[in-house]
């Protein structure tokens, strides 16, 4: 159902190009507001009975994160709670979520929640959907768009993650009388271009620099998953003779990296050689550091489901959102209880 001009021109639009396969430039469309005058044209009823149609793009299934946020949005987006949700899954390619973005516009969603692979090339199809007046949530990783491209933003704050696994390292090394050693660190980065590698990357480095005796001596993408961060892990333990630290920017590749760390006879974790560092805190993390392989994890919190249905609540009920929703987050290491903190987690 075709809503009026503007999603006539923008529904035409993404024909041509999907079927051109090339992606337009520039646009006329709405500017998105962020103060929720709720959807344009909204008095008028989708075609499934009321329910608020959402096309919600996922990048991928690379990480137990992963399948936890894609989980929590199903659970939340559910026809039983209004709401007819349109879900794909990019398998961490760029031009499938473009693809997707167009979709949901010629099926005429109400909204589109996006899942960026990488921060960088969304303007155009961006520019499609705000022609079409279908405004647009991201959740999880931000775009580096313009502002009024975008409602808003639900997710993490991956500067704050990173830094707040600097300052433990600062802790645990000051414990270790070796804060004034000379510490060679590696981090296993996750997918470049994304925000949380942009971001725990920049995070960990704010911390870094009060430290000249702290060296990175390897930065490199483990892509989020754990072969290519077991895979990565065997190059630095082939290059380097000592490595103190092990930064792993989220747990699989983690997992990778310990597995690496074990068959090429070494240790890591709090009795072992190399301090290993992780972030995510997802269920299976907290095993590793019950079995003494991991020496901390930074959680990020994947359950965007109930706060991205409630930002579409407000915005259908023409209500203020925040430009940007962060989750609450924290550390776990092994002083803690540990098993009893994972027997009361989610995920
Ligand atoms: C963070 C999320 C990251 C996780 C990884 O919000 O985008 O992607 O840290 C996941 O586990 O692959």
């Amino acid at each position: 159902m075709i809503r009026d001009f503007g999603r006539q021109a923008a529904f035409l639009g993404a024909v041509c190009l999907l079927l051109s396969g090339c992606s337009g430039e520039g646009g006329i469309g709405q500017t998105a507001e962020t103060t929720g005058q709720g959807r344009p044209g909204q008095e008028e009823q989708t075609e499934k009975g009321g329910l608020i149609k959402v096309g919600f793009s996922q990048l991928g299934e690379e990480s137990d994160w992963r399948i936890a946020c894609t989980e929590s949005i199903k659970s939340a987006l559910t026809e039983a709670n209004g709401f007819d949700l349109l879900f794909d899954d990019a398998q961490q390619k760029q031009e499938n979520q473009l693809k997707a973005i167009r979709n949901f516009i010629l099926q005429d969603a109400d909204y589109i929640v996006l899942s960026p692979l990488v921060e960088s090339g969304w303007d155009s199809a961006l520019e499609e959907a705000k022609k079409a007046k279908i405004p647009v949530i991201t959740s999880d990783r931000m775009v580096d768009a313009p502002k009024d491209l975008y409602t808003c933003f639900v997710g993490a704050d991956f500067v704050k993650e990173g830094e707040r696994c600097g300052r433990w390292l600062e802790d645990c090394l000051e414990k270790q009388g070796r804060a004034d050693e000379d510490i060679r660190i590696v981090t296993l980065e996750g997918t470049v271009g994304s925000s949380p590698q942009l971001g725990r990357t920049e995070g960990f480095a704010n911390i870094m620099k009060a430290h000249p005796n702290w060296h990175m001596i390897a930065e490199e993408n483990g892509d989020f998953t754990l072969a290519k961060g077991k895979e990565v892990m065997e190059q630095y333990l082939n290059r380097y003779k000592n490595i103190d630290v092990v930064v792993s920017q989220n747990d699989n590749m983690t997992f990778g990296a310990i597995d690496a760390i074990q068959e090429a006879g070494k240790t890591c974790g709090p009795d072992g050689e190399m301090i290993i560092l992780s972030f995510d805190a997802v269920s299976a993390a907290f095993d590793a550091m019950i079995d003494g392989d991991l020496n901390a994890d930074f959680e990020c919190n994947p359950l965007h489901g109930p706060r991205v249905s409630e930002t579409i609540r407000k915005l259908e009920n023409g209500e203020k959102v925040a430009r940007e929703q962060y989750v609450d987050e924290t550390y776990f290491d092994t002083t803690m209880d540990l098993k009893q903190i994972k027997a009361d987690r989610e995920y």
